[in-house]
């Protein structure tokens, strides 16, 4: 089983990644995880703190001459905003008479997870809880899906992600945006939009926030490409493909909902407009599809064609004006906390998103292929691909 785990607050020293259950003998490339890192960073609508971080890998475990060992794989990340912090943030006590050099946070935000948290732990102070549930923790995610990737390109596979929609501007979804053009994006594209007229809307909709002092959520779409028929699997709930994708990207802070394929759209449709029809490619001994509707997975299992999730996000819940709340401590009526925010984080979700669909198609590439090394990975997908073509 590939696992991973992240460690660390938004404002603490740094963030620390265990990925687990890789084979031996993985070629690593710490370029590969920076030059991701580096995406996840860019984008139009982000606020201050992007300006302040240079997001670097440090590897401390598990990589030996650039491969791995087959132990776990242990990731840094430093956080460069961490000496304004020192205080606020130092693990060990600190005097508590300078009340603003503790940073408390009382006022809980609307769509945050400060007041469950709060509740939850008992805490007065949601900067216990904020300080984890702040995004800043995809840095992690990032970086470990940074390791998948390089695992999946192994097994021929590749993915790309895409905006489709920032507030009410949405780019049309029929027909399939190709993948050509969601791969040719170039990394200097604001929104890591297709298109550019759209983009220009899009980017004046985040200005219009930005101006009014509010938020504003999108759309974005991660493809994965070259994936083989039949990961995952029909047998059991959980080891179905669109459910463990989902979960992932569900994970994602601000996902509220992800469709598979053409997803919520195919409930308004009868059966005989939504279903792929199946066709067969003599010559390259391969079934195939004319249409993806279904978004690459069929009965919980990878059927052979693009695998296309699309992920809509909330506006962020930080808000420069704030909405009402009540105070933790003496419960009157309040205006929430006001801290540094972005307005929209719609360019550096995809790139998330790309990390978990990684995280979760690896995953499936394990238990499908197995083996303690890549080379066993290998020659067992070797002996599959076989086995299709002699079908
Ligand atoms: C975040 C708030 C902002 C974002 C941060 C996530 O940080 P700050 O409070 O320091 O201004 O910039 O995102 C990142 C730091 C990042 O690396 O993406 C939040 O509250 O979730």
């Amino acid at each position: 089983m590939l696992r991973f785990l992240t460690a660390g607050e938004s404002h603490g020293p740094a963030l620390t990644i265990i990925l687990d259950g890789l084979p031996a003998g993985l070629p690593i490339s710490t370029t590969a995880i920076n030059a991701d890192l580096a995406r996840r960073q860019a984008g139009y609508g982000r606020g201050g703190r992007m300006a302040i971080e240079k997001d670097e890998i440090v590897i401390q475990g598990g990589v030996r001459h650039g491969m791995t060992m087959g132990g776990p794989v242990a990731m840094l990340i430093l956080n460069r905003d961490w000496p304004s912090w020192k205080t606020a943030m130092a693990v060990e006590a600190v005097d508590e008479k300078d009340a603003a050099a503790l940073r408390r946070v009382r006022l809980p935000r609307p769509g945050h997870a400060d007041l469950a948290g709060a509740l939850k732990t008992g805490t007065h102070d949601a900067r216990d809880v904020l300080e984890r549930a702040s995004a800043r923790e995809t840095t992690g995610r990032v970086a470990a899906g940074a390791v998948a990737r390089q695992l999946l390109e192994r097994f021929g596979m590749q993915i790309a992600s895409h905006t489709l929609g920032v507030a009410g501007v949405q780019v049309p979804r029929e027909p399939e945006i190709p993948w050509d053009r969601i791969a040719a994006i170039a990394a200097t594209s604001p929104l890591r939009c297709v298109d550019a007229v759209l983009e220009a809307e899009m980017q004046k909709e985040i200005d219009r926030a930005r101006e009014s002092q509010d938020s504003v959520g999108g759309v974005f779409q991660v493809v994965v490409r070259g994936v083989p028929p039949g990961l995952g699997s029909c047998r059991q709930w959980d080891t179905r493909l669109e459910a463990r994708l989902g979960r992932a990207l569900l994970s994602i802070q601000a996902v509220k909902a992800v469709e598979i394929g053409d997803g919520c759209a195919a409930a308004a449709r009868r059966g005989s407009q939504v279903h792929d029809e199946i066709h067969y490619d003599a010559g390259r001994h391969r079934f195939y599809r004319r249409t993806n509707r279904a978004g690459g997975i069929e009965g919980g299992m990878s059927n052979g064609e693009e695998i296309r999730a699309t992920a809509f996000l909330k506006p962020l819940s930080t808000l420069p004006r704030p909405l009402r709340t009540i105070d933790l401590v003496d419960k009157t009526e309040a205006q929430a906390t006001v801290e540094r925010t972005d307005t929209c984080v719609i360019a550096a979700a995809g790139v998330i998103g790309e990390a978990m669909a990684a995280l979760t198609l690896a995953e499936a590439c394990i238990e499908k292929f197995g083996g303690d090394s890549i080379a066993e990975m290998e020659r067992n997908a070797a002996g599959y691909r076989r086995q299709l073509e002699e079908y």
